[in-house]
């Protein structure tokens, strides 16, 4: 088995010292930090998003891959830094105002940086206006979770205060958690809806094609 394949392997069953091993065998073999990060972690996470959709899966699964993903990370990023590379986009990921739900949130946050995404994490309880500044820092893409039917027409004003701050058309919003559904993401203007969160990250990966 090859070393990317080995690192893929180590992802997908959440083996993090094995993960670091291969991570650092494929550095010192001279493999590209990018190739190792797309080949590697990016092809394991995939895996394991598959899995956890068809409920092969299930969250502690997840968690111990995300955990292994990231201790490879911690090691290529700062190659991946000295080689220029660019992330496939920037995510601004948060629970809506009002909210404090965050399991659901962080594992959306994991799938899309397992999917090669910069992910700026707002954390909980996040205004409208915090995601308006994440778009004006950069972000791409804002990823907005709610887990109470109370707090969900804050994903409404987040919609609406892009709007009014100009930059509705700078910005693709992805919305999701347990009480959202797709005809409700239509409703508020949102550009995707995902069920979970190995669809949200593909939902992501077609609109920044896109
Ligand atoms: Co809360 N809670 N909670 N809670 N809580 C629920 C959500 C609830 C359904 C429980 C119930 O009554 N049966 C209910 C909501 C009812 C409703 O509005 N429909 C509820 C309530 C009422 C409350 C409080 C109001 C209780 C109270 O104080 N009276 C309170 C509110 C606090 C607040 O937020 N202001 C409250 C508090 C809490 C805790 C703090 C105790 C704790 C949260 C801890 C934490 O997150 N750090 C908590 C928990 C744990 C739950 C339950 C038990 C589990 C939620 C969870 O983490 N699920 C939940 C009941 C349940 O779901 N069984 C419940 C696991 C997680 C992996 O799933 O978050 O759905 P989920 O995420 C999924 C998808 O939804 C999707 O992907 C994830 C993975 O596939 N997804 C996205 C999520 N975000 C996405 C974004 C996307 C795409 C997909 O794109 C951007």
């Amino acid at each position: 088995m090859g070393r990317l394949e080995e690192l893929a392997d180590s992802i997908i069953s959440g083996k993090a010292d094995a993960a670091v091993a291969a991570t650092e065998g494929a550095l010192a073999d001279g493999t590209p930090a990018a190739e190792v990060l797309t080949d590697g972690l990016i092809a394991g996470m995939q895996v394991v998003g598959e899995r956890f959709k068809n409920h092969e899966f299930y969250v502690p699964e997840v968690l111990i891959a995300a955990r292994a993903m990231k201790m490879s990370m911690a090691i290529l990023r700062p190659q991946l830094v000295e080689q220029d590379y660019e992330p496939v986009g920037t995510v601004a990921i948060g629970t809506v105002r009002g909210d404090l739900h965050d399991i659901g949130k962080n594992l959306v946050a994991m799938m899309l940086e397992g999917a090669g995404f910069e992910i700026m994490d707002l954390g909980i309880d996040v205004t409208p206006e915090q995601f308006v500044q994440a778009v004006k820092d950069g972000a791409g893409i804002i990823a907005l979770s709610a887990l109470l039917t109370t707090t969900m027409p804050a994903m409404k004003d987040t919609v609406e205060a892009l709007n009014a701050a100009g930059i509705r058309d700078q910005v693709k919003v992805i919305i999701g958690g347990a009480p959202v559904t797709e005809t409700y993401a239509n409703d508020i203007g949102a550009d995707g809806y995902g069920p979970d969160a190995a669809s949200a990250a593909e939902i992501a990966t077609e609109l920044i094609a896109a």
